[in-house]
């Protein structure tokens, strides 16, 4: 078992392929990883090198309806505006789609609302794979248990497994080449002080996909052999700052793990650079203000926006000093997510 259709076939065996509504509808939170995931030991599935643990943020994210169309192709519409079935986008929406067509003329309309930029380093590939695949399972009303939606988002997107869960979650490496103990699971525990700034510098589009860095990190990089192991460390020591509640271990740990993640990037060949002047400002902000006794730190992803991290007790200060943040409390903001 090693394609994409192998795993739907697996999980989906003994379901019915046949919808059990007209239409249905599903939100997923986007995610931010404290512990990274770069570099694939396989590409097709999207299992990753090692294991990643993020925070789900609650209203932040993508609302996908799904509905059943008799046509040979799919009809996708992302915030009000029908994708062009031939750009890079709508193929890889389409071909995610096409696991989940059971019959011969059963194509999809996906209507799409994403309340986060697109392709900003704001994980919106994650949520967006994860509402579609909770959209399809509850079309078909197939109650799949979230470990198994977690390895049907993964075929989609590596991050989207996340998406699947609240709070914090942990999605594990796994060893088995069919990938199905690569699962992702939320932990137990609940953390209702943190917050999250959310620094938009640019919304402009990356130029690089994160697959495509990835791919060229773990080909070309002469540092990217210490990654797995760097990440690893990390997991532990954030998992261990989770139970605690210990904020300044876990920002450093988040903190550390970013900047080594970028550094594994940046020795790429080409490089990969996705941070611009204004990231690199607001990074020395940040260190200063921390200097000066503010509890802040920040982590960073595939793109130049920085996620701040922070306790509600420092809310006023960060908000002080950064005016036009987003600030998200991921374990206060369930009760509504299509805000
Ligand atoms: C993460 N990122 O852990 C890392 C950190 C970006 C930087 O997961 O190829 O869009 O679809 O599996 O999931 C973004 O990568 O890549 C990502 P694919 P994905 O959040």
């Amino acid at each position: 078992m090693k394609t994409p259709q192998d795993v739907v076939h697996f999980i989906l065996d003994n379901k019915t392929k046949t919808p059990h509504h007209p239409q249905a509808t599903a939100f997923a939170p986007s995610n931010i990883a404290l512990c990274k995931y770069w570099g694939k030991r396989n590409t097709q599935l999207n299992l990753p090198n090692n294991t990643s643990l993020s925070i789900s943020l609650g209203h932040k994210g993508a609302t996908a309806s799904i509905t059943p169309r008799p046509a040979t192709s799919h009809a996708i519409i992302v915030n009000d505006q029908t994708m062009d079935p031939n750009t890079e986008p709508a193929q890889r929406l389409s071909a995610y789609l096409d696991l989940f067509r059971f019959h011969q003329h059963a194509a999809y309309t996906l209507t799409l609302t994403v309340n986060i930029p697109f392709a900003a380093g704001l994980a919106s590939s994650a949520c967006t794979f994860a509402a579609i695949i909770k959209s399809i399972d509850a079309l078909f009303h197939w109650q799949l248990p979230p470990t198994d939606l977690s390895i049907l988002a993964r075929l989609g997107s590596g991050s989207a497994a996340r998406s699947i869960l609240s709070g914090f979650v942990e999605w594990t490496r796994g060893t088995q080449a069919d990938g199905m103990d690569s699962v992702a699971c939320a932990l137990p525990e609940q953390w209702p002080s943190l917050c999250i700034g959310l620094s938009v510098v640019d919304h402009q589009p990356k130029k690089i996909s994160s697959r495509d860095g990835m791919q060229r990190t773990v080909d070309t990089s002469p540092l990217y052999a210490a990654w797995p192991q760097t990440a690893d460390t990390a997991l532990t020591q954030i998992k261990t700052a989770i139970q605690a509640h210990d904020f300044h271990a876990l920002g450093k740990a988040a903190e550390s793990n970013a900047l080594a993640m970028h550094a594994t990037m940046l020795s790429a060949w080409p490089p990969l650079l996705y941070s611009t002047p204004e990231t690199l400002t607001l990074m020395q902000r940040i260190w200063a203000l921390r200097e000066a006794g503010m509890p802040i730190y920040f982590t960073q992803d595939a793109g130049p926006n920085l996620k701040l991290l922070f306790l509600a007790s420092a809310q006023a200060d960060v908000q002080a000093a950064f005016p036009t943040l987003d600030i998200l409390q991921p374990f206060a903001t369930r009760s509504s997510p299509h805000e």
